[in-house]
């Protein structure tokens, strides 16, 4: 019995001596967490790469890649609390919400943790800098524009956008709203929402065409929310009658566009954005300030000047269709 304990406490002490061990070479480490609005999501899946080759060419980084299983604050909330308790260095954060998760992204920069935002912003209490994938306006006008270019003689088009707090998503379809009136003749009959969630995106799309009829395009600025339409949209038989456009990844895309359910689609290098989020990231953590006209090293891809919120973009969407998309379908 006796030597039972003895046993269990050697065992104990040398448990406890492998978990300071591991504690003490984690700290020669930085642990930069990429939080996603939600976990199985190729595009962030294809930024998790890059911000791991950033690690890599770092060296001495190491990447959490983390999120909620659903596109919610709540969700990412509590991934927050328990970043901010392992006591990680950096926070880079996709949001699910501008203002739903600024109190614990303030509580963890409190702690000494960096924080920032990319892809779907913060609200600037919340975070250290925003980095955009592109101009706003820009994104805008090109998935108005991505349907307008096939629809010569006018008529309606919807959205289908991810969650209906989504900082990134928002704020596109306010800028493509902004821009309608250049737009004659294009009617923007609904918006509706599916999460990010294939599933939901699928029925909402089906509640599209019931609705309208008529409908020419559905706009998805949404990697989850395009490829949810398409098969919508070719399930119903649509193909033809209904253009499915928007932001999507090639290597999901290329079936809708040989189908001709999707004639053009856009995006940015997701790679490159996770990449330019960690670099900034680390550099941040390293001791860079981020204020209005900072310039911040973003590795391979040069660096970002911060605006007056200390915002700053990355470069500019790209237009896919049956010329190039093979080219890109093996990439992201
Ligand atoms: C989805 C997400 C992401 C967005 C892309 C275009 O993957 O909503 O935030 O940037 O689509």
């Amino acid at each position: 019995m006796k030597r039972r304990i003895f046993t269990s406490m050697v065992a104990g002490m040398s448990l406890a001596a492998g978990l300071m061990g591991t504690s003490a070479m984690a700290q020669d480490n930085m642990r930069i967490a990429l939080v996603v609005k939600a976990l199985g999501i190729g595009f962030f899946e294809a930024a998790a790469e890059g911000a791991e080759e950033a690690a890599a060419e770092l060296g001495n980084v190491e990447v959490i890649y983390t999120g909620p299983t659903d596109t919610t604050a709540e969700g990412q909330i509590e991934v927050i609390n328990s970043l901010i308790a392992q006591g990680v260095d950096a926070i880079a954060i996709s949001a699910n919400d501008p203002d739903a998760v600024a109190p614990a992204l303030k509580r963890a920069m409190q702690r000494g943790i960096t924080v920032i935002s990319w892809d779907s912003g913060v609200n600037e209490e919340g975070r250290m800098m925003h980095l955009n994938p592109s101009s706003t306006a820009l994104i805008g006008n090109t998935i108005l524009k991505l349907a307008a270019d096939h629809m010569p003689d006018g008529g309606q088009v919807a959205i289908l956008s991810a969650s209906a707090t989504a900082t990134n998503q928002n704020a596109w379809i306010a800028a493509a709203e902004e821009v309608l009136p250049n737009y004659p003749g294009i009617d923007l009959v609904a918006t509706v929402y599916g999460d990010d969630l294939s599933d939901k995106s699928y029925r909402e799309a089906q509640g599209l065409m019931a609705s309208y009829p008529d409908l020419k395009a559905i706009i998805a600025p949404t990697t989850v929310g395009i490829l949810a339409s398409c098969q919508a949209v070719s399930d119903a038989g649509k193909i033809g009658e209904i253009n499915v456009t928007g932001l999507g990844l090639p290597s999901e895309m290329a079936g809708c566009v040989a189908s001709g359910a999707t004639e053009s689609f856009a995006i940015w290098n997701p790679i490159d954005l996770g990449y330019s989020a960690t670099m900034i990231a680390h550099a941040l953590a390293s001791g860079a300030v981020a204020e209005p006209g900072a310039e911040i090293s973003t590795g391979r891809m040069g660096s970002v000047t911060l605006d007056d919120t200390n915002s700053a973009a990355m470069s500019d969407p790209f237009t896919y269709d049956a010329s190039n998309i093979d080219q890109f379908k093996d990439i992201f």
